[in-house]
């Protein structure tokens, strides 16, 4: 290889990977049947992101009476408040699908009519995620891009472990301590 070619591919190369970069984020969706909880005490917001179905899905928070959004009319990027929650409230989706009649919810698959998991996770960062639905019976495609949305907040997997109050350490200080005095009188 000269150098001109050599120059022109490690060139060609960089630029590669600069229009890469600039492209939009693509999901990584892993279906999972982790639980989703509130992270920390407060608000947590829901942001619809895209949709590439023909049909028509409304999505749900388990509990609530009325959907959060429809993935035809909800304009990508538009927010919801899902309201306030204590720290390690679970949350759970269900979706809708207007044109088929079933339903299909985060979690385990035996929870849909068609024992396949229809939710699938991409975790952006520690506390928030990306969701996307599967809308087609049987399974689909498998590619959860039916309804994606996100949520700030959130935390996956197992219950957040409460954060000792003061009193508790001061406690735990007073133990170790008397543990100490112990241990050195019965060393003398
Ligand atoms: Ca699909």
């Amino acid at each position: 290889m000269n150098r001109f070619k050599l120059f022109t591919t490690t060139l060609l190369m960089f630029l590669s990977t600069s229009a890469m970069a600039a492209q939009p984020r693509q999901y990584d969706f892993t279906p999972s049947t982790e639980k989703l909880y509130v992270a920390t005490a407060g608000e947590v917001i829901l942001t619809f992101l895209s949709k590439a179905a023909a049909y028509s899905n409304d999505l749900y928070l388990q509990g609530t009476p009325d959907s959060i959004l429809n993935n035809q009319a909800a304009m990508p990027g538009a927010q919801y408040s899902l309201g306030n929650f204590e720290a390690g409230t679970e949350l759970s989706f269900a979706m809708f699908v207007k044109n088929t009649g079933f339903a299909y919810y985060t979690g385990s698959a035996s929870l849909n009519p068609d024992n396949f998991m229809h939710a699938a996770y991409d975790i952006t960062s520690g506390q928030s995620l990306n969701i996307g639905f599967e809308d087609l019976f049987n399974g689909g495609d498998k590619d959860y891009d039916d309804l994606v949305f996100s949520l700030n907040n959130v935390h996956v997997g197992s219950l957040v472990t409460a954060v000792p109050e003061p009193e508790t350490y001061g406690m735990l200080t007073a133990g170790l301590l008397m543990i100490g005095f112990a241990k050195r009188r019965k060393t003398k």
